[in-house]
């Protein structure tokens, strides 16, 4: 995400927002049991069905499921790296936001946006949520596959639950003159595969004011450092896409953009043109040294990435839907094994869908609630699940005499496997308006 550009649900840029809170008034639920430890909840706990459904399915570790393809395919792309699997999605604030200088008021932090156990405890929210006991292991270069869980819009590039692979690579003051050869070997390796490619990268020299480095960094070993984190991706992205030609026919456009991350200075974000849109793929930078300094290697220097896996994998796979990697219909699964490795997704439907708006005005006074798009999200992806495809905001006003603010939303039901009856649509449009008002104490208009 470029630094001026803001989106809630990243875990880049602070959006200045109040310091995360739970919501007031809530009933609390009962304890959850996940992967067999039980969690007390308390005022924080805000876990859905949807996403508990999803814990410990490991999509990513069934070696013929998309995502299980890909990821052996970075694996040993990178293959000097020493890869390993988290055991458990719950961590604790301190490992995915302290530990890493999330300030207190990120919009990450947010309840709106992360999933939270309980008050000290998340469903993680990034795969950098272990990347402080990774540098603490000692290794040099890893990486890492997960399961991570975010509370988001709905599109066909989000989804409540997806996986991400963090890598990282560290050089001690014995081995870091050793960057630019170590560069030019990949500018050879990179310039041998002569590929149609096109990259854009107008992030360099990073901005001193929106994307500064570190004070710490000498600039000549820092810019060999920029140089091996840019061409290591972009070499990554060579070996994935070599071949690969967009829609029409033309050699796939990336481009790199800066941004922010708490642990990570200059940090950048790389996007794919993928179907007429820039799709962002990946967040990466140099890793600040106070988070090394916390890692206990405070004399090492280096970079770190995070790569969401669902979207490089629609765009290898040409997989228009981020529903679709969870899908058990045969028809999907039988498309893909490790043994026939990237094949083209041939669609088997495109059922029409089905256009329900829903607008309301939002409670006033003593009853006021702060409109967290996420939470409204989150409770129709409970009611329709895999069938709601799109939830997008067309309207939003203040009323001139009353200040009340009213709000119009289009939802997009459509089945990835069947066709929706218009009985079965108005039946779940009518769930989803019924808990607007019960759970939202919104007036439906
Ligand atoms: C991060 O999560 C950082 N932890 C990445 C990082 C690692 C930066 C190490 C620096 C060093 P970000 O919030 O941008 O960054 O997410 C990374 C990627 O996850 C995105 O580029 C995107 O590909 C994927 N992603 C994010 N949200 C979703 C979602 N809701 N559904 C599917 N993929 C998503
Ligand atoms: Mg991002």
């Amino acid at each position: 995400m470029f630094a001026l550009r803001v989106r809630i649900c990243s875990t880049s840029l602070p959006k200045g927002l109040l310091v995360a809170r739970p919501y007031a008034s809530k009933p609390i639920p009962p304890p959850t049991t996940i992967e067999g430890v039980t969690h007390p909840a308390d005022s924080w706990t805000n876990l859905s069905p949807t996403v508990v459904s999803k814990l410990g399915l490991n999509l990513h570790l069934s070696p013929d499921h998309p995502l299980g393809i890909i990821r052996s395919l970075i694996e040993s792309h990178f293959d000097t790296f020493t890869p390993s699997i988290p055991p458990s999605a719950v961590v604790t604030v301190r490992q995915n936001f302290d530990e890493l200088g999330f300030p207190a008021d990120h919009p990450g932090r947010a309840p709106s946006d992360s999933y939270y156990v309980n008050r000290d405890t998340v469903l993680r929210t990034h795969t950098s949520a272990h990347e402080i006991e990774n540098f603490h292991r000692g290794l040099e270069r890893w990486l890492l596959s997960a399961d991570v869980y975010r509370r988001d819009e709905i599109d066909s590039s989000h989804y409540p639950a997806f996986h991400q692979m963090e890598g990282a690579s560290v050089w001690t003051p014995a081995n870091i003159s050793s960057l630019p050869s170590l560069n030019d070997a990949l500018r050879q390796k990179i310039a041998a595969a002569s590929s149609p490619l096109i990259v854009d990268d107008p992030t360099h020299p990073p901005c001193p004011t929106t994307n500064p480095s570190q004070p710490e960094h000498d600039p000549e070993t820092l810019n060999f450092m920029i140089d091996n984190l840019k061409l290591s991706l972009n070499s990554l992205l060579l070996t994935l896409f070599r071949t690969h030609t967009d829609q029409q026919g033309e050699p796939l456009q990336i481009k790199w953009t800066q941004t922010t991350f708490p642990w990570t200075a200059p940090s950048y974000e790389v996007e794919v043109l993928f179907g007429g849109k820039w799709l962002e793929v990946l967040g990466c930078g140099v890793v600040k040294q106070d988070t090394l300094q916390r890692s206990g290697v405070p004399e090492k220097m280096g970079w770190a990435f995070g790569l969401g896996l669902e979207r490089l994998a629609m765009i290898l796979f040409s997989i228009p839907d981020i529903r679709l990697f969870w899908s058990q219909d045969p028809r999907f699964t039988s498309q893909f094994s490790a043994e026939k490795g990237i094949v083209t997704f041939k669609p088997y439907s495109k059922h029409p869908e089905c256009k329900k708006d829903v607008s309301f005005w939002l409670p006033q006074g003593v009853d006021a609630v702060e409109w967290h798009e996420n939470d409204f999200c989150d409770a129709v992806r409970d009611v329709a699940g895999d069938l709601v495809e799109t939830v997008a905001k067309f309207d939003e006003f203040t009323h001139p005499k009353t200040g009340r603010r009213s709000l119009a939303y289009s939802i997009n039901y459509r089945s990835m496997d069947r066709v929706l009856t218009n009985v079965e649509t108005n039946a779940l449009h009518l769930q989803v308006t019924d808990l607007l008002t019960s759970k939202f104490g919104v007036e439906i208009r």
